[in-house]
């Protein structure tokens, strides 16, 4: 039996999400309210001590990471395969795993919290965001980067989009050779990247692939996998005013 405590807005949850409709997977669904605060609640603690979506569980054992559980999923149920069947293979993958997670999945988290929650951050009472700190493990830097910003438009997040250009740089380069990141198969590489890509689509930045046409295949390519809808349910996207 599997269950995910997700989010349906949160980018680790839509991976997650897309992974287990890539292998057609039923799970039990936990929704955490983000906005509520309930990933720092002491029973959501308990199961996932970094205070962050999603969480899988399988057969009561937990799964913590979105990139991980993808891999998990992967190994657990091969068929259809997300990885690759050489180990060179796997290794070009991971390395574009690490590369994703490290830079466009840590630069999107800025345009996403500038444009979306900016103000709703700051204004949480200094004594409440002190309370809420002690529960925070692995996004108080950002909370705080967030609260500190003197303008949506200050050097964190102009350095984040260079980043995702850069990012988006790469990736256009990678696609010269075959339709996805590491050449024909669609891989775990892929589904890390979809909910950037999303999300900067959401927030309005697709112009910056606008001349790249490689990404805007890629993109299109991705959005006609059924398990494009089936991951990205009602309440996934956000819709700007
Ligand atoms: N490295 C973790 C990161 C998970 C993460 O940052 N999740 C975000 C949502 S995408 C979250 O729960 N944030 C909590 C918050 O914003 O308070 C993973 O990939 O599972």
């Amino acid at each position: 039996m599997l269950e995910l405590y997700h989010n349906t807005m949160s980018t680790c949850s839509q991976k997650v999400r897309l992974a287990l409709a890539e292998k057609d997977l039923e799970y039990t669904s936990h929704y955490i309210d983000l906005g509520a605060f309930e990933n720092l609640k002491p029973e959501y603690l308990a199961i996932n001590p970094h205070g962050v979506v999603p969480t899988l569980v399988h057969d009561g054992y937990l799964v913590l990471e979105s990139s991980v559980m993808c891999e998990y999923i992967d190994e657990v149920w091969p068929e259809p395969a997300l990885s690759p069947g050489t180990a060179l293979g796997r290794a070009d993958m991971r390395a574009w795993m690490r590369y994703i997670e490290e830079v466009p999945t840590a630069a999107i988290r800025v345009p996403s919290f500038y444009k979306l929650w900016r103000q709703e951050v700051k204004d949480i009472p200094q004594k409440e965001f002190e309370q809420l700190s002690e529960a925070m493990s692995v996004r108080l830097d950002l909370f705080r980067q967030v609260r500190r910003s003197s303008s949506p438009n200050d050097d964190t997040y102009r350095e984040a989009v260079e980043n995702l250009g850069r990012v988006l740089d790469r990736v256009e380069s990678a696609l010269e050779n075959g339709p996805w990141l590491i050449g024909e198969q669609f891989t775990i590489a892929d589904i890390v990247l979809v909910p950037v890509i999303v999300r900067m689509e959401d927030l309005g930045m697709s112009d910056m692939w606008a001349h790249k046409p490689t990404v805007a295949r890629w993109y299109q390519n991705v959005q006609s996998r059924p398990s494009f809808g089936i991951a990205y349910c009602d309440g996934s996207r956000i819709e700007m005013e």
